[in-house]
């Protein structure tokens, strides 16, 4: 049994999700694949001298695995959803996951929203920002950060950005306890494919 919050990584394939956590820490980035189903990671985050640790879940974008997406939002504390920041389609297709949430989490301000525009680094025009802004705001999500896995820009302010809005809402509720069967060998990352 862990103690710890579940973060969930959703959006298109080829946005980048794997990407994102797998530059966190590393200051190089693999050439990646295509997630199977998702894929487990776990976290563990120093915040204010206190040690959080995140359960996420790396979704697969792919069409394919949309009707079993909904299941990764069970329980979560905090939704990730990400976009490629020079692909219009790619933040309109975050709607399909949003409705996922809105079904599963509900009105529960407890969990919190992030939405992540990734590969700022590429040499193409940007979704301008009036748009981003609007559907954040019609999508309630707490905050929008701006990242490049290819660069590693904002990747370790947003993992950091994550812990500490789950710590913040540690401070008013207790932590939320975790079964999961596939345990961790006690190292501050792993990465296993479920
Ligand atoms: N230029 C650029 N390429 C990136 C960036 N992040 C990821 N990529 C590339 O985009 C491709 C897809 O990245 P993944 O991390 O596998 O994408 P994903 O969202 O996990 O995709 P699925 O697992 O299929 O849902 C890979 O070739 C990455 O190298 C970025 O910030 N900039
Ligand atoms: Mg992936």
């Amino acid at each position: 049994m862990f103690r710890g919050t579940k973060v969930v990584f959703v959006g298109q394939t080829n946005v980048g999700k794997t990407s994102i956590l797998y530059r966190f820490e590393n200051d190089y980035l693999p050439e990646t694949t295509a997630t199977v189903g998702a894929a487990f990671l776990l976290k563990k985050v120093m915040i204010n001298n206190k040690e959080v640790v995140l359960h996420i879940w790396d979704t697969s974008g792919q069409e394919r695995y949309n009707s079993v997406s909904k299941i990764y939002f069970r329980g979560v504390g905090c939704c990730v959803f990400v976009f490629d920041i020079t692909d219009i389609d790619s933040l309109n297709k975050l709607q399909t996951w949003k409705r996922m949430a809105d079904e599963i989490v509900g009105d529960d301000v407890n969990v919190k929203y992030i939405l992540v525009g990734n590969k700022n680094d590429r040499n193409l025009p940007k979704i301008d920002f009036r748009i981003i802004d609007d559907w954040s705001k019609q999508n309630n999500m707490d905050k929008f950060i701006i990242t490049s896995a290819a660069t590693g820009e904002n990747i370790n302010m947003l993992i950091k950005e994550i812990a500490s809005m789950v710590n913040r809402n540690k401070e008013h509720n207790d932590d939320t306890i975790i079964n999961f069967e596939k345990q961790n060998n006690g190292s501050n990352s792993s990465y296993c494919y479920c």
